[in-house]
């Protein structure tokens, strides 16, 4: 049976307004450090607790190739008394944060298609941290946008919206909806923790959103992408780890405590997780009867700009340009499942009937998605 191609007819992107760039995250950073190195001096002095080291924005940008990062709270994240986003509760009466964000992401990504809520079967919100347990965050945003039919989350972290974009792709596939709309909205500020020299720089906020529908509807938007291929792989690691969960408050000399927030082994991640990647790009185009020389784009996951030039190196076979393998990460910094969505949001426009990419997103798991693309 021929198996019915499944498209992505639109994007979305919602970016908060509030920006912070590295130099004002190491001011805020240092000033904490300074002050806790002042109130710890009697401790630091007698060998009993280490000085906190200062953060660089230089170190910064070298390592990672972020400048700057979107959050939804500035203020609170900049204040050394603080360094953690203020997200004021919401009613239950109100849309929530999480909500919101996908909305706005979602508008965009359905007016790009040209579809409106009723020619739309369900809500997938894939992404790293749900704000709550219940009622799926999904099922909020269909209902704040007037979709029929079913919806869910899932959590795959930086690796969700791929894997988002797979189940959607198998859904659609198999007749149980016309159209599916993908949600990551991505609230990594609140689950960073910025008072970590290692990790404060590494992580922003944002939404995206894409519409995917099967090749038996009509193509009502401007443009398609003829999704040829979607894989994914997970590998058990605990180099990328976050303890917080329901069972904290069951033992209370964990509370608090720092792996309830996002901690990784930086280095090994990137040893460890680049072969996996770039092997698994290569080989999913060779299954498909694809060479990387017919590759236009690589929209990689947003995570480090060194990772992505080794990784789009080794599957190409040559240095790659900018413009090939696009970074976001310089303006966005890591946005978790977002990123490889955001590359693509904004880095398409030029690509030409018949041109190939691949959409590839990695991290905590491991977990790699790969999705093989051809516009049409
Ligand atoms: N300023 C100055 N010095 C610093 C700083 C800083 N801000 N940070 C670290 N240093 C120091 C270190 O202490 C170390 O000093 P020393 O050598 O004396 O011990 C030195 O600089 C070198 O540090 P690293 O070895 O850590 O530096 P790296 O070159 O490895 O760079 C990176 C660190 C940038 C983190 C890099 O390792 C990296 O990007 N690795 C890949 C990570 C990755 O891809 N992770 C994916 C995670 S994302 C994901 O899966 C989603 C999770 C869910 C979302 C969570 C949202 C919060």
């Amino acid at each position: 049976m021929q198996q019915e191609e499944v498209r992505i007819v639109g994007t979305g992107l919602f970016t908060p307004e509030e920006q912070i760039s590295n130099e004002e995250l190491v001011t805020a950073f240092d000033e904490y450090a300074r002050r806790y190195n002042v109130r710890h001096a009697d401790a630091i002095a007698a060998g009993t607790l280490r000085a906190m080291g200062m953060s660089n924005a230089e170190f910064i940008e070298k390592a990672s190739g972020i400048r700057s990062r979107h959050v939804l709270d500035k203020k609170g994240i900049l204040d050394p008394d603080r360094l953690y986003p203020h997200i004021p509760e919401r009613s239950n009466d109100e849309l929530s944060v999480q909500a919101e964000m996908a909305v706005k992401a979602a508008v965009e990504a359905m007016a790009q298609a040209g579809v409106c809520a009723g020619d739309i079967d369900g809500v997938i919100v894939a992404c790293s941290n749900m704000q709550r347990a219940y009622p799926a965050v999904a099922i909020e945003v269909q209902q704040a946008l007037g979709i029929q039919g079913f919806a869910f989350d899932m959590n795959v972290a930086c690796s969700s919206a791929t894997f988002g974009i797979q189940v959607a792709t198998d859904t659609l596939r198999s007749g149980s909806a016309r159209r599916l709309l993908m949600v990551n909205p991505e609230i990594c500020s609140a689950h960073l923790e910025w008072r970590d020299r290692d990790c404060h720089f590494i992580f922003g906020d944002v939404a995206t959103a894409v519409v995917l529908q099967g090749a038996s509807q009509p193509v009502l938007g401007q443009e398609s992408w003829a999704i040829l291929g979607t894989r994914l792989q997970t590998r058990f690691s605990n180099n990328i780890r976050n303890n917080f969960g329901f069972l904290n408050r069951c033992d209370e000399t964990g509370v608090g405590a720092r792996d309830k927030l996002f901690m990784q082994e930086g280095r090994k991640v990137f040893k460890e997780v680049c072969p996996m990647v770039s092997d698994q790009i290569s080989q999913h185009l060779s299954d498909l009867g694809r060479s990387p020389e017919e590759l236009r784009r690589l929209w990689l996951h947003q995570a480090n700009s060194n990772m992505n030039e080794l990784i789009a190196r080794k599957v190409m076979g040559r240095d790659v340009s900018r413009e090939e393998a696009p970074l976001i990460l310089d303006e966005y910094a890591n946005t978790s499942s977002a990123g490889s969505i955001i590359a693509f949001h904004k880095h398409r426009a030029d690509l030409h009937k018949g041109d190939y990419g691949v959409i590839c997103s990695f991290g905590a798991g491991y977990s790699i998605g790969s999705v093989v693309v051809r516009k049409c």
